[in-house]
């Protein structure tokens, strides 16, 4: 808190040793949760931690706060549909550094924090990658001292849990709100209304927006707390209540059930997150929720604003606005919309305003994957909103005009696609309106801007650009593997944690033997533990000692689970051929969730299950190969497989995975990648070098010269004997036998629209290199070694400063320790300094002032 604050209201700053921790706990006990002591369960202890290390964290936040309100300064807005943030009691524990202060104040009340941790539920605000790539920016926005906050949606019910029933995924609503999980505030006061439906008139050439329906956003704020520096960043996520709607209509007639009915369908538009990753859903929901979040975020930001500023005219100088995915793309109109109606901004002020405000990434060239929306709905849901859209689209599509463009490249460029039933496309919408596009890993970029955006490209090159995604060490070592954290502060001091680019001191430590045979004891404790998870929840015996071959992600075709599970039966068939062939027991790991819609997803778990059920009861095979399907996959069960594996599987078809970022978590743990040239796997490629990876199978341009000659399955069938009677077995029953047709038609060998068959000799071959390595278990560690130490470019630290430097130009906040003279305790600077922020554009005048 600043000096003058804490003398007008004054306030003692909570204790952060063993023996303040103690007492707080008991406090917050007592004096918070109203529970003695001695009847305290798990979750009550939990809360109580929860809430001892807010009130630690929560001084610096204010403090960031009161600074940024001071000060005018810049601030990012990341706007996300998805935050998976994970646990957060373990990640404040060692951002406040009193992970140990806190273990030994709940062990001398009787606690292993071990447990206590455990008990926190994993809130499930998200589908993958894209969420969890949002979770680690968060952490290293605050740990670069980035004033930021991130805006989502506080879901009630989040990814559904999986359970696994004779082998099939059923889903389980997630009911993580129910453990009322003491860590964010409800802010009561941040409220916002969001209208949907009505329609428009002007009066004059004021626009009008009447509309039918109204809801209230209410505010929930998760503090974010930096590691190690005195700022803390803010999460808010909206919770839809219809609170208002009560007050009107049906209510006044005296229709209670009507009015409790309206109630129930409004406040729907926060209750559940949409479980898929790939298609695009066209479902009403999915859009008001998408509008949702918008307008309370872009209606937040413009009060902020305008509570710390005169007025708008510096608008662009104070918020940049991030777009993850096209999924808050509305924001563009929505900010028009506020600018233009409510403010009098002129198009032209308004419009340069927005491009200087917003940028966006892509997450996938997919093209099932790009939202589009019937210009029906949209006109029906948001009428004010789709004549902005056109009104935009006619803007740029004249401008093009006046430049001579064709016609046929008007119509590939125009925002409303007329061909496919006049959709307004989303992602067309995002590049017009941002003044920065980029993808998520280089390859990538260089294929977005050769395909989805090429006409975009041409029109204006420096508009896009690569920022390729990293992950947070403080997570995925510090947390994940502290192991391994131990080992690197023993060795290269302690500092990895936020200078990821320190690992390479590693490099030279691979000839040491000692150092490998400590590397190697890591690892084995973390399969001795994965193990035991196993044994607990499926009954499973593993063997430390094999080889663990982990894939871990949502379940997908292009993700290729299914040549995964192809390797295994043919490894199996081998084995059984030539038992005492110099095999290297292995142990397959898999664990992911498939959409609930989604049916060949859900019939590749199923099958991974059948086939593991053959081999695991298999005495033929001695226990040579195991898999196991782990149910339920989430950030904290990735936080205890990923350290533990031993072989990384990133096999999706060339030009399939925008990035990916377990392949980055993993090789960072010291798993071995087996992968193909697609996404961030390239970058590693690159990173670890050519003798610490297994590439494998197509490169882009020769999935694409397949496609063009016309790709033939059957080809590959016909010409690998091997390939084809593991193929049959599985299509006629041999793991299925109580239903041998269960996956007749599910293989696609007819189509293989992901190309399997074309790259499953390659595959095995990149298998076998694999075990002949492994055999070499000193050549295997030094491997591991390489991975680890040349892993410091994928910190999300350094994506953070690349999006700061090159599309937010945003300037870290000044460390307030050093300015008061309490230095850090490495002396140096927390980031390169960002570039000062460009001058102010032409300036909108804003009617109120
Ligand atoms: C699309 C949809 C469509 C409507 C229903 C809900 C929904 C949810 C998510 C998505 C987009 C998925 C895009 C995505 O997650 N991409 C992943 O982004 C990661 C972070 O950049 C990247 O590492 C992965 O390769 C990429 O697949």
């Amino acid at each position: 808190m600043t000096l003058n604050e804490q003398q007008k209201y004054p306030y003692r700053a909570p204790g952060s040793d063993v023996q303040s921790l103690k007492e707080a706990l008991v406090y917050k006990l007592i004096f918070g949760l109203g529970c003695p002591p001695s009847e305290a369960t798990k979750t009550n202890w939990l809360n109580a931690a929860l809430l001892a290390v807010r009130d630690l964290a929560a001084e610096r936040w204010l403090q960031t706060t009161l600074h940024l309100r001071r000060d005018h300064l810049r601030r990012v807005y990341y706007l996300s549909m998805e935050f998976l943030m994970g646990r957060a009691l373990s990640n404040a524990l060692i951002a406040e550094d009193v992970y140990d202060a806190m273990r030994e104040a709940l062990a001398e009340l009787g606690q292993d924090i071990n447990e206590i941790v455990a008990e926190e539920g994993d809130p499930g605000l998200g589908n993958g990658g894209l969420g969890r790539l949002a979770a680690c920016f968060m952490d290293s926005l605050a740990t670069l001292r980035i004033p930021a906050i991130g805006y989502g949606i506080r879901y009630e019910y989040g990814m559904f849990r999986q359970v696994i029933e004779n082998g099939k995924q059923v889903e389980q609503p997630d009911t993580w709100t129910e453990q009322d999980i003491a860590w964010q505030f409800r802010r009561p006061s941040k409220r916002y209304t969001i209208r949907f439906g009505g329609n428009v008139h002007y009066q004059g050439e004021q626009c009008i927006w009447n509309n039918s329906e109204q809801i209230t956003a209410l505010a929930y704020d998760q503090i974010i707390p930096g590691f190690d520096t005195d700022v803390s960043d803010t999460l808010r996520l909206w919770w839809a209540h219809a609170g208002d709607v009560f007050n009107l209509g049906d209510f006044n007639k005296g229709d209670y059930f009507a009015a409790i009915e309206k109630q129930n369908t409004s406040e729907n538009v926060s209750r559940v997150l949409y479980p898929d990753d790939s298609t695009t859903v066209g479902r009403e929901l999915r859009l008001r929720q998408e509008y949702f979040l918008v307008s309370a975020s872009v209606q937040d930001i413009v009060r902020r604003h305008l509570k710390e500023n005169d007025d708008l005219t510096n608008l662009t100088d104070t918020i940049a606005i991030h777009l993850n995915d096209t999924h808050p793309v509305l924001a563009i109109p929505e900010l028009m919309r506020i600018l233009i109606d409510e403010y009098a901004i002129k198009w032209d002020d308004a419009w340069a305003a927005c491009q200087k405000i917003f940028s966006y990434t892509n997450h996938t060239l997919m093209s099932e994957a790009l939202e589009s929306w019937p210009v029906e709905m949209i006109g029906r849901i948001l009428p004010r909103h789709l004549q902005l859209i056109f009104e935009i689209n006619e803007h740029f599509l004249s401008k093009l005009r006046e430049q001579g463009m064709d016609d046929d490249f008007i119509r590939r460029v125009s925002i409303i696609d007329e061909e496919g039933g006049r959709r307004v496309r989303m992602a067309w919408l995002a590049v017009i309106g941002s003044h920065k596009v980029n993808g998520v890993a280089k390859i990538h970029s260089d294929l977005m801007v050769k395909s989805l955006f090429a006409d975009f490209a041409r029109l204006w090159p420096e508009r896009f650009t690569n920022v390729t995604n990293g992950v947070t060490p403080r997570r995925w070592i510090a947390l994940a593997n502290p192991g391994l954290a131990q080992v690197l502060d023993r060795h290269i001091g302690k500092d990895w944690r936020r200078d990821l680019e320190q690992l390479a001191k590693l490099n030279p430590l691979k000839e040491d033997a000692a150092f490998r045979a400590e590397i190697r004891a890591v690892k084995l404790d973390n399969k001795r533990r994965l193990a035991e998870y196993i044994k607990d929840e499926l009954g499973i015996k593993v063997n430390p000692e094999a080889l663990f071959d982990v894939q871990i992600k949502r379940i997908h075709e292009y993700k290729r689970q299914l040549l995964n599970v192809l390797h295994i039966v043919s490894r199996y068939n081998q084995i059984l051929k030539n038992p005492h062939g110099e095999w290297v027991p292995r142990v397959f790991i898999f664990a992911g969730k498939a959409a609930s819609a989604y049916y060949a997803a859900k019939k590749i778990i199923h099958l991974i299950n059948d086939v593991a059920n053959v081999i695991n009861n298999d005495g033929r095979i001695h226990d040579l190969i195991k898999v196991v399907f782990i149910p339920n996959y989430g950030v904290s069960l990735a936080q205890i497989i990923i350290p533990a594996a031993d072989v990384s599987e990133q096999i999706s078809l060339a030009g399939t995975e925008a990035s990916g970022t377990s392949n980055m978590k993993f090789a960072l743990n010291g798993a071995l990648t087996v992968g193909t040239l697609d996404g961030a796997n390239v970058e590693i490629l690159n990173a670890v070098g050519e003798d610490n990876i297994f590439i494998f199978g197509n490169t882009v341009e020769q999935v694409e010269a397949l496609r063009q000659r016309g790709y033939s399955p059957l080809l590959y069938l016909e010409n690998d004997k091997e390939l084809h009677e593991t193929v049959m077995q599985i299509t006629s029953g041999a793991f299925s036998p109580e239903e041998p047709s269960r996956y007749h038609e599910n293989l696609h060998v007819f189509s293989d629209y992901y190309q399997v068959l074309a790259d499953f000799r390659s595959y095995v071959e990149a298998q076998a290199h694999i075990d002949r390595r492994y055999r070499n278990q000193d050549k295997w560690v030094k491997s591991a070694i390489a991975n680890i130490a040349n892993m410091g470019y994928f910190s999300s630290d350094r994506s953070i400063a690349d999006y700061a430097r090159d599309i937010w130009r945003i300037q870290p906040l000044p460390d307030v320790r050093a300015l008061t003279g309490k230095q850090r305790e490495d002396g140096k600077p927390a980031v390169e300094a960002a570039k000062p922020a460009a001058a102010a554009p032409q300036k909108p005048k804003s009617r109120k002032h």
